[in-house]
């Protein structure tokens, strides 16, 4: 029996030594020391031993049954670190690997001539001011000299919703709900961009949906010549330092005089070419005193107070700026197009 125990621990420990993974070594320790293992079955044959012979059995089992569960739980450790290293290593990253390219997008052209012209005016002091597209009658063409009936409405077909909302055609209802809001009182300085609609034609140079930024200063003692420094100013930081400016006079029912505003052309530096036209000159927006009529309407006392305005369209200004020769190009999405003014490629 002595003889069969010590084989059993031979036996035993080479095959837990010989394992390879957890689970063989879980049917090793059922199989030597489980219930219906053979180190039980030698302890329950005891009963036919001597009474001398018991106690050394019982020691001798005993010691069997230690040593095989020892070398098992050394195996077992040893097995469990070897699946943590394994795992750590095959999970293993490696920091040196390129990272994977992140597409980034890239602001709308018509957007960036925005920020630049907004960021432009806030330097000299403006404040930017939005209002509603869906606009009543009174503040998009009552409020600012064009009473119903009045022929420059022709010029501007709109959009109507009812006989007194439509989509509004310039961005001016935004300064006449300033000036009203401010109740005639104090000065105004204000850059107002945003979407316009008119019942137009869509080809090369027009577009029934397109944006604008007007300006609006009031004060005491605004005069003409604080209009044409600040145009100066604009069309310098804009089109390059070198440029000149040139004023004609035109008509708006909103401002009296009423001007047009040339840049001396930035291709050929005023010799002519074909942006141009030969005239040295291109036209870049409109100005003008607002009128006293729309200063009376909004609550202001045309004898005390004074003001200027000019408005300019960025799809007009992103076309000389970059050469684009379709309107259409800035509201169709054509990646190819949009991703010309890309800062990233
Ligand atoms: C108030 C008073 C006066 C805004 C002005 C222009 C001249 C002008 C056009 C240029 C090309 C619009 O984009 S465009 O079609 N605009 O020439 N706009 S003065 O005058 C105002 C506005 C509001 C209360």
């Amino acid at each position: 029996m002595q003889e069969r125990l010590k084989e059993l621990q031979q036996e035993a420990i080479q095959k837990i030594e010989q394992s390879s993974s957890l689970k063989e070594l879980n049917d090793i320790r059922v199989a030597y020391l489980g219930k219906k293992g053979p180190i039980t079955e030698v302890l329950r044959g005891m009963g036919k031993l001597s009474a001398e012979e018991r106690p050394v059995m019982g020691a001798l089992a005993n010691e069997v049954r230690e040593a095989i569960a020892t070398t098992l739980e050394a195996k077992q450790k040893d097995l469990e670190e070897a699946a943590v290293l394994e795992k750590l290593a095959s999970e293993s990253i490696d920091v040196t690997l390129p990272g994977r390219p992140v597409k980034v997008g890239n602001h709308h052209p018509l957007t960036r001539i925005i920020e630049e012209i907004e960021d432009l005016f806030i330097g000299m002091g403006y404040q930017v001011a939005e209002g509603p597209e869906v606009e009543q009658d009174y503040y998009n063409f009552e409020a600012l000299n064009l009473p119903k009936g009045h022929p420059a409405r022709d010029m501007q077909d709109s959009f109507y919703i009812t006989e007194e909302i439509l989509l509004r055609t310039h961005t001016s209802p935004v300064q006449a709900r300033t000036m009203e809001k401010n109740q005639g009182k104090g000065p105004i300085k204000i850059i107002c961009p945003g979407k316009v609609y008119r019942r137009d034609n869509d080809d090369a140079t027009h577009s029934h949906q397109f944006m604008q930024i007007e300006g609006l200063v009031v004060g005491e003692n605004i005069r003409m010549s604080d209009l044409k420094g600040t145009l100066e100013v604009f069309a310098k930081k804009m089109f390059g330092e070198d440029r000149e400016i040139r004023l004609r006079p035109s008509f708006f029912p909103f401002t009296e005089p009423s001007v047009e505003m040339d840049i001396s052309c930035m291709i050929c530096g005023g010799h002519g070419c074909n942006v141009c036209k030969k005239t040295g000159w291109i036209e870049i927006l409109g100005a003008g005193m607002v009128h006293p009529n729309v200063l009376e309407m909004a609550g202001y006392d045309s004898k005390k107070y004074t003001g200027f305005a000019f408005g300019m369209g960025p799809e007009r200004i992103a076309m000389l700026k970059y050469g684009v020769d379709d309107i259409r190009h800035f509201y169709t999405n054509d990646v190819r197009f949009l991703k010309q003014f890309s800062k990233h490629e």
